[in-house]
């Protein structure tokens, strides 16, 4: 070996050595990052007191808001719980990912992807991961340094009942399995059943898991305070999910007679009716087998009110368990280095187009609350109605805590928002939905996919055939247009009206042309 190539071996190794080095410090000595305080929560609509809801009571999530930017015109990517926290936690789209179910894990299609909480992980975070933050069959152990759950309840702790007249509905069903050689006992060993949509208990805060939980994330909170890494903590909320079970004094805080009800009980005029697919969810409840089909004759004024007490009641046993939360971030001294984001899943309907529950393209279930508090925001107390996805939360946390953002993900980040929240932004949001993969068998008979595009002014969707086999679009079979200038509840398609062909044509080459293109000017 001659003397030079010797040399440059040396220089090689101790240049690998310095690097290894530097690293190593620069590990080290980095500032620990801003915590993470993410709360997901489960069918909250953007119908709250800091969303304009007079109503409502949900003066700790106002809270929140003050201490941030609560953004207006947020978009799910689709609007059932799985693939939207799916996609929003992978930082990709749902075609992406292949994820338009309950059922299918974002790891089937993509195993090695990082998910948003698994890339704090890596980067020095204590992620735990409590309640629902991912669908709740699709735990993702990979994301959570812990993923801890409390005694005493079932794995999916939704339809957890105290009253007796829901106990003896459970009692009966699960004697009726029995018999029949049938089981839904969980992993855990309890049975998974559903009785009444509704529940009043007089009970603690902490007699349902929502509440349970948020005492253990307390504990949580004040151990990881003391510690030197940051945490990414998500303490995913169960309500307002059906069943709408919650204590009493939060269903006291309400005249159900002077709530408000939906004004537009049917579905958008000029509309294929597959697009309100009649949502199967609600009428599985003991007490709403009666539910009426969106085509057919608006509910009982009785039971909607009732309903709409209950997703009231629910909201303000969240938004209450939120407070817990945020006082303990000022008891630990840690609000000001903490980022809180809250979020809810996507939309719901109360009887909006004679519809319940979520599942369509529509406004009322891809328009999603979406709050960022705490550390790092400038606009404190405003709002933003730029046009925003869930994709955009996972880029937009990276850049927050001095990450580099990962070159897979497929949102924008909203940093700039944040200190600026009028700028110029997006041109337009996208979602989709996959009818035909929900519901009973006679639902399931035909698949069509449906992909959204909602700009400033308008609501755009295009509906394929869907090869279930392949898993991939067939023919254009009907086109849906909404002018939210004159028509915010989406209640009149336009499509095939010729006065707004050019419309039309325009909005289906930018829904065709992709998200790329509807990136902020700079970013194309
Ligand atoms: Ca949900």
């Amino acid at each position: 070996m001659n003397r030079i190539r010797l040399i440059s071996i040396l220089n090689l190794a101790l240049f690998v050595l310095l690097s290894l080095t530097f690293s190593c410090n620069n590990t080290e000595t980095r500032p620990p990052g801003p915590n993470i305080l993410f709360i997901p929560v489960d069918d909250l609509r953007p119908d709250l007191g800091c969303y304009g809801n007079n109503q409502i009571i949900t003066p700790n999530i106002n809270r929140l808001a003050t201490g941030g930017v609560t953004f207006t015109r947020t978009y799910c990517q689709q609007a059932v719980c799985n693939p939207s926290r799916a996609s929003l936690l992978t930082g990709l789209r749902p075609d992406s990912i292949q994820v338009w179910d309950l059922y299918t894990s974002f790891r089937d299609h993509v195993p090695e992807v990082v998910t948003l909480p698994q890339y704090f992980k890596q980067n020095g975070y204590t992620t735990i991961g409590l309640g629902k933050t991912y669908h709740y069959n699709i735990p993702d152990t990979l994301s959570w340094t812990s993923k801890p759950h409390i005694d005493g309840y079932p794995f999916d702790p939704d339809a957890v009942y105290l009253n007796e007249e829901n106990l003896k509905i459970q009692e009966s069903k699960i004697e009726q399995m029995i018999a029949a050689g049938r089981n839904r006992i969980d992993q855990l060993g309890h049975w998974y059943v559903k009785a009444n949509a509704i529940e009043s208990a007089d009970a603690d805060d902490d007699a349902y898991f929502d509440g349970a939980q948020t005492t253990l994330a307390i504990e949580l909170l004040a151990d990881l305070a003391g510690k030197k890494d940051p945490f990414f903590l998500s303490v995913g909320y169960y309500r307002p999910h059906l069943p709408f079970n919650a204590p009493k004094k939060y269903w006291d805080l309400y005249d159900r007679e002077t709530l408000p009800i939906a004004d537009n009980q049917y579905p958008p005029q000029g509309s294929p009716e597959f697009a309100m697919h009649g949502d199967r969810e609600l009428r599985s409840y003991d007490d709403c087998h009666n539910l009426p089909l969106p085509g057919e004759a608006p509910w009982d004024e009785e039971r909607q009110r009732e309903l709409i007490h209950g997703y009231y009641a629910s909201v303000s046993y969240i938004d209450a368990q939120v407070g817990r939360l945020l006082e303990e971030l000022d008891r630990l001294g840690i609000m000001e280095n903490t980022i809180v984001v809250l979020w809810g899943d996507h939309g719901w309907k109360l009887g909006e187009h004679n519809g319940w529950c979520k599942q369509t393209n529509y406004e009322i279930d891809t328009h999603v609350p979406m709050i960022i508090s705490g550390y790092g925001v400038e606009a404190r107390n405003q709002e933003s109605d730029a046009l925003t996805e869930f994709v955009d939360i996972y880029p937009t946390l990276c850049e927050m805590a001095g990450l580099e953002i990962p070159g897979h993900l497929q949102g924008h980040s909203m940093v700039p928002l944040l200190s600026t929240p009028h700028m110029g932004w997006k041109e337009a949001a996208f979602s989709q939905f996959l009818m035909g993969r929900f519901g009973p068998p006679e639902a399931r008979i035909y698949e069509r996919m449906g992909y959204t595009i909602r700009t400033d002014r308008y609501r755009y969707v295009e509906w394929y055939n869907w090869d279930k086999e392949k898993n991939s679009k067939g023919d254009l079979i009907a086109k849906e247009l909404f002018d939210h200038e004159t028509d915010p509840q989406e209640n009149q398609n336009l499509a095939t009206d010729p006065l707004h062909l050019n419309t039309l044509n325009n909005l289906s080459q930018q829904l065709n042309k992709g998200w790329r293109y509807a990136l902020p000017e700079k970013n194309k």
